[in-house]
């Protein structure tokens, strides 16, 4: 595929989806830079193209249609001050609320602050005008960034309708050459092929039916589906995901900061150990679903996120009343921008043809996992999962847990199962950083009446030591579970533990300190146990303590990469041989 084929596919799949979308209407202003949006928009079956020379004129022109129309209207021009001339119009449309897609070609970055010609900084260049801006990549022919493009379009539409209805700010570099090839065939979407839907708004806009209806209709005949479940705000979601699980028959994939593993909801329908399940890649190919609810942030599995990147066919409703289009697979064919509980609710009311077969094979692959848990961590090193599974057993009802980023996340994914207490599971998955962590924590704690424990790797503890000194300042209680393997842990598990000439000094990092000294300094109660006999009984006596509870757990980075894949391994061989997936 030439550079020029590459453009063309990814331009066009770029306009055909706001032609999907709805836009009928562009204004275009010459320029050689915005040639393949230009020259595709005038070929478009589904679009009418309209001239004007002066981009100011250009772009209140969009504004006075799409005014008329309510609905979005592209703008198109090249780079440079072409683009400033729009700003006046895009100020308009912000504060009449109007809905413009501003689209502005622009040089590619090795072309940007070196003189070239007709470059200027485009990037957010209006500022606060616009309720989305955007800095698109470079054309490439792959079918990811053929998804990418009409992610982009989808997106941008939806943004800009979505109430209060505003402009949206799309730049896209170009390299040469800028003529998009018109003889490639299947430049527009084939009948009936799917596109992105985005929809916003209240749940109570899906109680008119329609939506329900027609996702009803476009789920029917797919009978093997999950129910994927990330993070999700507030508390009121929990029966309403079990019940939509009941009525559809489809498997709940529930990552711990769902918080549907916990609590006195139905959870007959919760697999918790897909993670390990979908990592071998026989079982994920057997076990792939036709279509995915997805509800809230996407979970923090790997290989789950792959399935769902590399099949684009599954039909991907994604489910977030955040509407921050949280989707890094670029395969979702739904957005729902709503409150996730109310969704369920609503779909929960239909009736589904369920397939039991598959949500056994599901809840059969999961229950061998669970099974051959406790063979984890007989003898040798202390195994970093097992913290979670004995936490499982000591934690309190109603109580909170707070997991540090990097590996106890993972293994709080991995091993952390169900259970009927209410233990509410927190982690700062937004940016996933490893720093902040004993704070944030400790701010958990400040707002609850109830127990607060923290697992937290030595790193990440290291990093915000500082953070101890909130439990004496504000009398504050916590128990700390200090998973100490002297460095980064999650390293070991990336293709960068291959390179042993720099792993330990660049990535490993073993910093060797004595917690039990950090303890002193701030005043806080330290344990170093040797076994989960002593790991169980300092969390009794942890319980009802006043102040900073440390518990230190040494593991051992390199073992524990054996150890889990070991099991992994033996559990998929397990699962495989009983039942005929
Ligand atoms: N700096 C910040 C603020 N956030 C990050 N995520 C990183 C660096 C990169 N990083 C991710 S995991 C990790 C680092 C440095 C190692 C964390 O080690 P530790 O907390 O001991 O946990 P382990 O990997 O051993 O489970």
């Amino acid at each position: 595929m030439t550079g020029r084929d590459s453009l063309t596919r990814y331009a066009a799949g770029f306009i055909d989806e706001l032609a999907a979308q709805g836009i009928t209407d562009a204004v275009i202003s010459p320029g050689s830079r915005s040639t393949p949006f230009a020259i595709l928009l005038a070929e478009h079956p589904e679009v009418r193209t309209h001239l004007q020379i002066d981009e100011r004129s250009a772009g209140f022109y969009a504004l006075g249609m799409a005014k008329r129309l309510q609905r979005p209207v592209a703008l198109l021009c090249t780079s440079g001050t072409a683009a400033a001339n729009y700003y006046p119009a895009v100020v308009e449309a912000h504060y009449s609320n109007v809905p413009l897609v501003v689209l502005t070609a622009d040089r590619p970055h090795e072309l940007r602050d070196v003189g070239a010609p007709q470059a200027i900084n485009q990037n957010e260049m209006y500022g606060s005008y616009v309720k989305w801006f955007t800095d698109a990549a470079i054309p490439e022919d792959r079918p990811f960034m053929h998804r990418y493009a009409r992610t982009l379009a989808a997106r941008a539409y939806s943004q800009s309708a979505a109430v209060p209805m505003g402009p949206v700010h799309l730049n896209f570099p170009f390299r040469e050459p800028l003529i998009p090839n018109l003889e490639l065939p299947s430049l527009w979407r084939e009948e009936g092929t799917r596109q992105k839907q985005a929809r916003k708004g209240q749940a109570v806009t899906l109680a008119e039916g329609a939506e329900i209806k027609r996702l009803i209709e476009s789920l029917s005949g797919m009978e093997k589906g999950l129910i994927v479940c990330g993070e999700i705000q507030g508390h009121a979601y929990k029966e309403a995901v079990a019940a939509l699980a009941s009525a559809t028959g489809f498997p709940v994939l529930a990552d711990p900061l769902s918080n549907m593993r916990t609590g006195s909801h139905s959870k007959d329908m919760i697999i918790e150990n897909y993670d390990s399940i979908l990592k071998d890649e026989t079982l994920r190919e057997r076990l792939k679903p036709e279509a995915v609810i997805r509800l809230g942030a996407m979970p923090v599995s790997k290989p789950l996120f792959l399935m769902l990147r590399d099949s684009p066919e599954i039909y991907q409703i994604v489910v977030d009343q955040n509407g921050k289009w949280r989707d890094p697979t670029l395969a979702a064919a739904e957005m729902f921008s709503v409150d996730e509980a109310a969704f369920c609710r609503e779909l929960s009311t239909e009736i589904f043809k369920k397939n039991d077969e598959y949500a056994l094979a599901w809840k059969h692959a999961n229950q061998i996992f669970r099974n051959h848990l406790p063979l984890l961590d007989e003898g040798g090193d202390l195994f970093e999962g097992k913290a979670f599974l004995e936490l499982m057993e000591l934690m309190p009802d109603d109580s909170q847990l707070f997991v540090g980023n990097s590996m106890p996340i993972r293994d709080a994914d991995t091993y952390f199962g169900v259970t009927d207490k209410n233990i509410t599971i927190y982690a700062n998955r937004g940016a996933n950083g490893i720093d902040g962590v004993v704070s944030s924590s400790m701010g958990v704690a400040a707002a609850s009446q109830s127990p607060t424990v923290l697992v937290i790797g030595d790193l990440s503890f290291y990093h915000d030591l500082n953070g101890l000194l909130g439990a004496k300042l504000n009398d504050l209680s916590l128990t700390i579970v200090l998973l100490n393997n002297d460095g980064g842990g999650i390293f070991s598990f990336l293709p960068q533990s291959a390179e042993e000439k720099h792993f330990e000094q660049l990535f490993g990092t073993p910093i060797g300190l004595d917690y039990g000294k950090a303890a002193q300094l701030y005043g806080a109660e330290y344990s170093l146990i040797q076994s989960w006999e002593e790991f169980a009984s300092a969390f009794k006596t942890s319980a009802g303590q006043k102040g900073i509870q440390i518990i230190e757990v040494p593991t051992n980075r390199k073992t524990r990469v054996k150890i889990h894949r070991d099991l992994l391994q033996f559990v998929s061989q397990e699962i495989m041989k009983d039942v005929s997936y």
